[in-house]
């Protein structure tokens, strides 16, 4: 069965085509509707979008929402993640995710060693048009350095080391990301029951 990935974010449809291999994905049509992230809750944006998608494709649509958590900023970024510095796309030099990257470094410059933990979250969903929603979650920990390094994955990564690494999760290769990211792990369960509840 064909389901398609509601996301614009080129570094997660390399991601999650890599971790749903096997499944017959298709990418989000050019006049797909642009989706407000309006809910205080990962859940609650992954679910918007999918919604939205499954109803205008009448295809099962999955989609995600995610971020990061810091303990110095008392959970920030969290769903803004990726509107947080106010600069979108292109109009940003270097682009959004260096914006937001450049804000991070700022905000955490002061920030001694036992707050510079943070963890990656990812919701992921599946709505079926006019069926059932289903909904699974899944976590990195690790920590921000004071430097970026790398020029793998996207967003955050050049800063966050996972716990127990040495590297940058911009720094590996993108399958050993996958094996313990936030989104790698919320999609093999997603993975897991979509068989059953398409059919
Ligand atoms: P879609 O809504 O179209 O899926 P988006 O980029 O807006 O794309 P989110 O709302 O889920 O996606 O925001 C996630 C942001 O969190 C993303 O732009 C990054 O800044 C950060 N992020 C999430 N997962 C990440 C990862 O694996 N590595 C680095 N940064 C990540």
């Amino acid at each position: 069965p064909r389901i398609v990935l509601a996301t614009r974010n080129r570094g997660k449809v390399d991601e999650l085509r890599a971790i749903l291999a096997g499944l017959d994905v298709a990418g989000l049509p050019d006049d797909a509707p642009e989706v407000p992230e309006t809910e205080p809750t990962f859940e609650g944006n992954a679910l918007l979008k999918a919604r939205a998608i499954a109803a205008h494709t009448g295809l099962p649509a999955v989609a995600d929402d995610s971020g990061l958590c810091v303990d110095e900023l008392n959970g920030m970024p969290g769903v803004l993640s990726a509107r947080w510095s106010g600069r979108f796309g292109d109009a940003a030099p270097g682009g959004k995710d260096r914006a937001n990257l450049d804000l991070l470094l700022d905000q955490i410059a002061d920030a001694p060693d036992e707050r510079r933990g943070a963890y990656f979250l990812c919701s992921a969903v599946l709505v079926v048009p006019g069926g059932a929603e289903h909904a699974v979650e899944g976590r990195m920990y690790g920590r921000l350095l004071r430097a970026p390094r790398g020029d793998g994955g996207f967003g955050y990564d050049p800063l966050f080391v996972p716990d127990g690494e040495t590297r940058t999760t911009a720094e590996m290769p993108a399958a050993e990301k996958n094996a313990i990211s936030h989104r790698g792990k919320a999609f093999r369960a997603l993975a897991e029951i979509i068989p059953a509840a398409l059919a």
